[in-house]
């Protein structure tokens, strides 16, 4: 008996069933593995009026990371400060972080979408320990811009993991809105300002 595998109609079928089996599998093995990312998100969502502090725990390890607060400059400063002037100031507080300050005189970058967050930005350093989103004679780069994008890094031991978090400063600092933030859980891996995956 002569048996032809090509002219049958079912083993060819079949081998091409198997054939597209293998091809998914493949895909499906080497796909998502490839592109898995390695971002963690969360959101505060919180506003800040007048004299106020919020501290915000980003990696969930019992310890908070970064804070915000808003302080009346006419209590520190006395009755010398100029009475046309906003009173208030929005500030930002790392705490196990440090915060992107191109500036580097202590007015953290306004970020938009997609901004680059990497270890080529020039960061705040520990020794200081209070940053001006917003305040009197429009300093501060936050100040009524509506939602912009604060870029952080993580100080984890000796890793470093770099995150965004929003924010949205009213335009005479008498309040913050606090919105998500993201981070790059992979030790020194950059970020984009909102990336989320
Ligand atoms: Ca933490």
């Amino acid at each position: 008996m002569k048996i032809t595998f090509t002219s049958n109609p079912s083993y060819m079928n079949l081998l091409s069933k198997l054939s597209l089996s293998l091809v998914s599998l493949l895909f499906f093995a080497c796909g998502p593995e490839a592109e898995l990312s390695n971002i963690m998100t969360g959101s505060v969502n919180a506003e800040l009026t007048t004299k106020s502090q919020i501290f915000v725990d980003i990696n969930s390890d019992g310890q908070d990371d970064i804070g915000f607060e808003i302080i009346n400059l006419l209590e520190s400063n006395g009755p010398d400060f100029p009475a046309d002037y906003d009173t208030f100031a929005v500030r930002v507080l790392p705490l196990q972080s440090n915060v992107l300050d191109n500036s580097t005189y202590g007015y953290p970058d306004a970020l938009e979408e997609d901004a680059l967050i990497d270890s080529e930005a020039l960061w705040s350093s520990g020794a200081r320990n209070a940053l001006v989103l917003g305040t009197f004679l429009d300093a501060g780069q936050f100040k009524g811009q509506g939602w912009r994008y604060l870029g952080f890094r993580l100080n984890e031991g000796e890793q470093t993991k770099y995150g965004w978090i929003r924010l949205d400063v009213s335009d005479g600092n008498q309040s913050i809105n606090i919105g998500d933030f993201g981070y790059n859980n992979t030790d020194g891996e950059s970020i984009l300002a909102g990336q989320t995956e």
